[in-house]
């Protein structure tokens, strides 16, 4: 599924989108799991609307998504999106987090970041991160499609980065069903949902190099059911063994 031309993409700009990852029915289906989760997450006390992230309520965080429904488990190991992933970070990645965020109308804009740049100071030299976005509805640029900085993976410090940011960011737009692979260099933000009617679900499931903590503490997030059930190798890239990043030891 990851053409040469994808590879160039994520080469030249930071991105590529893969459009039909998941058909109409399977993107119906995890959307619906998605408002469910949304429920859950309220239900079980982790609150829906963070003030620190996002301008007003409009915008709706589920977190944890990894303990909230299997359907969570199986995307974050989607052969499209690890096909992906070693290809930019090789296998030696661990899984960091998985969140959603559906823009709904009259949600606005968080603050520009990069998500390299939210789990380890500068300089950003490497593609060491990598975020696989799962588009549950349509992303155009007035549905809060994501908007991103074109070229800025290759900015290596925050001091790089134009004074004028704001009137370059550029929206994606992909359909429902859509993967956005967008490496952990390039500098986005929401955009915001000016559409009166029409919501905007995403995905995000964020993998990076074994050396780079996890934003996700997954020990606690994860219940013994969910921890119950995982392979082997789910374990390992999700942090949840007495070892971690001993197969680094093999490059020395
Ligand atoms: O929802 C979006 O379009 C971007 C979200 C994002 O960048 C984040 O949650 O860090």
């Amino acid at each position: 599924m990851l053409t040469e031309e994808h590879k160039a993409g994520l080469q030249a700009s930071g991105y590529c989108v893969m459009e039909g990852v998941l058909s109409r029915e399977e993107t119906a289906d995890v959307r619906r799991r998605l408002v469910a989760a949304a429920a859950e997450s309220e239900r079980r006390g982790v609150p829906i609307y963070r003030e620190h992230l996002d301008p007003n309520d409009r915008n709706v965080r589920v977190f944890n998504l990894l303990d909230l429904d299997p359907i969570f488990l199986e995307l974050i190991q989607h052969p499209v999106a690890l096909e992906i992933v070693r290809h930019v970070l090789t296998d030696d990645f661990i899984i960091s987090n998985f969140t959603a965020n559906i823009a709904r109308p009259g949600s606005g804009s968080m603050k520009i970041h990069s998500d390299l740049a939210i789990v380890m100071p500068e300089p950003w030299h490497s593609p060491w991160s990598l975020n696989v976005i799962w588009c549950l509805d349509d992303v155009t640029a007035d549905n809060g499609g994501t908007l991103f900085l074109p070229g800025s993976h290759r900015l290596e410090r925050r001091s790089d980065l134009p004074p004028d940011i704001a009137e370059r960011m550029t929206p994606f737009e992909a359909p429902a069903g859509s993967v956005i692979a967008m490496e952990g260099r390039l500098w986005h933000t929401s955009g915001a949902n000016r559409t009166p009617d029409q919501e905007r679900a995403l995905l995000f499931g964020y993998y990076t190099r074994s050396f780079i903590r996890p934003q996700w503490n997954h020990n606690v997030g994860l219940s013994a059911k969910t921890q119950a059930s995982l392979t082997p190798e789910m374990r390992r890239r999700l942090g949840l063994d007495l070892t971690s990043n001993a197969s680094l030891y093999a490059d020395l």
